[in-house]
């Protein structure tokens, strides 16, 4: 029988803690890596007020439901959860999330929860951050927070976003300063085991499912050369297969070692972490992943002495480059965003197949969408027509790979609301909601739907059909 989308598909949107919320000192809240960023471009909106979500909360949640919404993929802020001025929890924090995850099971919407998206408690990071092994503990401490308080209600979680992007672009994604390759390193290693206990964890208390969160993208190699295909290969296993390698399997990456090797930037194992990272209680249930483009890549030039570590201008999806193993390059065959970004929805099929074949689990889609300007017209109207053909496009291969038999599980665009993007401010907008401020001006923070609103609304309600 031919596969198609199921009945309990988990059609949703995805938002982040810092990006939407806003009240960022409010009700005991301490400060993230987000908040004491210094490295803002200029004219680009800091994360105090963001889209103000903090009061508007309950707005957001009504509209979601009014798109049919089957669940909501956001996440917790650390420091709005646990203070560390008085080592313990904040209460007001806690109630915050308690009243959201309510709201939400009221709408009958299933809340997937974040435990961490790229904001860091400001205190942990003084002390080392990821390069301690004291922020392992850390996590698993607010982990068990969480669960004491959420766990009977939560029944998707997800350990760490992309980890692969908070380590790789560290500059880009949290302004922290750049790190050695050895560093950036000993971070993931100390994170893979923060991740595995917290998996445990939950295994050991809930019946929840978890999972974590990369961004993946399927590499294409820039000519057939095999010089060119080999830098697919070690960029396609650097950039992806070592962050779900260690989670999945409990092994590292071959191509990631040989890379550390020959840089001479080892990180440092101890004996029993291996045992920590491959106990079978902390294995993830899925795998949840965020696609936005594919990478192309070519062989590095040996004489050419091009980069520093990483090349030119660097986000998530863009100018990744390692002297001597690949060079991200554009692809000619795709076309690109108002942002630069390229786009590829049979990239989208191309990595859940990669996904599916490597490591057999189900999956979960927890971002994809296109950042661009979107302002209200004289009749206060959006008509974000790009926003609905990315999406359509996106949804035709995803059938495609379902019926291929990729067991999806469900589908959570970036973002159900507008906020501010990770390094462009409030005017890259990804909403299906529009949030009325600009760059320098909080305005009055009315909500007006979209035009790829009732689009959506429809593609719900259809299961997929439109
Ligand atoms: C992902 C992040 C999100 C979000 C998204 C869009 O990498 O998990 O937090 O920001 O990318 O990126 P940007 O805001 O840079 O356009």
């Amino acid at each position: 029988m031919k596969k198609t989308i199921n009945s309990n598909f988990l059609w949703g949107g995805s938002t982040s803690a810092y990006q939407i919320e806003g009240g960022w000192n409010e009700d005991g809240k301490e400060m993230s890596v987000q908040d004491t960023k210094t490295n803002i471009p200029k004219n680009t909106t800091d994360f105090k007020f963001a889209s103000d979500h903090y009061h508007h909360w309950r707005e957001g949640v009504a509209m979601m439901a009014e798109m049919g919404f089957k669940s909501y993929r956001f996440s917790i802020s650390w420091t709005r959860v646990w203070s560390y001025k008085n080592n313990k929890a904040n209460e007001k924090g806690i109630k915050f999330y308690r009243d959201l995850i309510n709201e939400l099971l009221k709408h009958r919407i299933e809340p997937i929860v974040t435990m961490y998206h790229f904001d860091l408690p400001d205190f942990l990071e003084k002390k080392g951050g990821w390069n301690s092994r004291e922020t392992i503990e850390e996590f698993v401490n607010y982990a068990k927070l969480l669960i004491d308080n959420f766990g009977k209600k939560v029944k998707y979680w997800l350990t760490i976003n992309e980890q692969n992007m908070m380590t790789l672009a560290s500059g880009a994604i949290s302004g922290l300063r750049d790190y050695t390759l050895k560093e950036i390193y000993q971070q993931n290693h100390n994170m893979f085991l923060a991740q595995a206990k917290v998996i445990k964890l939950i295994h050991e208390l809930t019946s929840a499912k978890v999972g974590p969160a990369p961004n993946i993208s399927s590499i294409y190699p820039n000519s057939s050369a095999p010089e060119d295909n080999l830098a697919a290969l070690t960029f396609s296993n650097i950039r992806n297969w070592f962050y779900l390698d260690i989670a999945v399997f409990g092994k590292y990456n071959v191509f990631a070692l040989d890379m550390l090797n020959k840089n001479d930037s080892m990180f440092d194992v101890k004996p029993e972490d291996m045992k920590i990272l491959n106990n079978p209680l902390s294995k993830p249930d899925f795998i949840a992943f965020n696609y936005y483009a594919s990478g192309t890549v070519k062989a590095t030039d040996p004489n050419k002495n091009y980069i520093s570590k990483y090349g030119g201008k660097l986000d998530q999806q863009t100018g990744f480059g390692l002297k001597g193993f690949y060079e991200q390059v554009q692809n000619p065959n795709l076309k690109k965003t108002q942002f630069g970004w390229e786009i590829d929805a049979v990239g989208f099929k191309n990595t859940m197949l990669e996904l599916t074949s490597r490591y057999n689990l189900p999956l979960l889609l927890t971002e994809n969408g296109i950042g661009g300007y979107d302002e209200l017209d004289e009749k206060n109207q959006i008509n974000d027509q790009y926003r609905i053909d990315y999406y359509k496009n996106h949804l035709k291969e995803m059938l495609k790979a379902i019926e291929m038999g990729v067991d999806l599980i469900g589908y959570n665009p970036w973002s159900a609301i507008d906020l501010v993007s990770t390094h462009e401010g409030i005017k890259k907008r990804y909403g299906f909601v529009f949030v009325n401020r600009t760059e320098d001006d909080l305005k009055d923070l009315k909500r007006y739907p979209k035009k790829s609103f009732a689009w959506y609304k429809k593609v719900i309600a259809t299961n997929g059909k439109d």
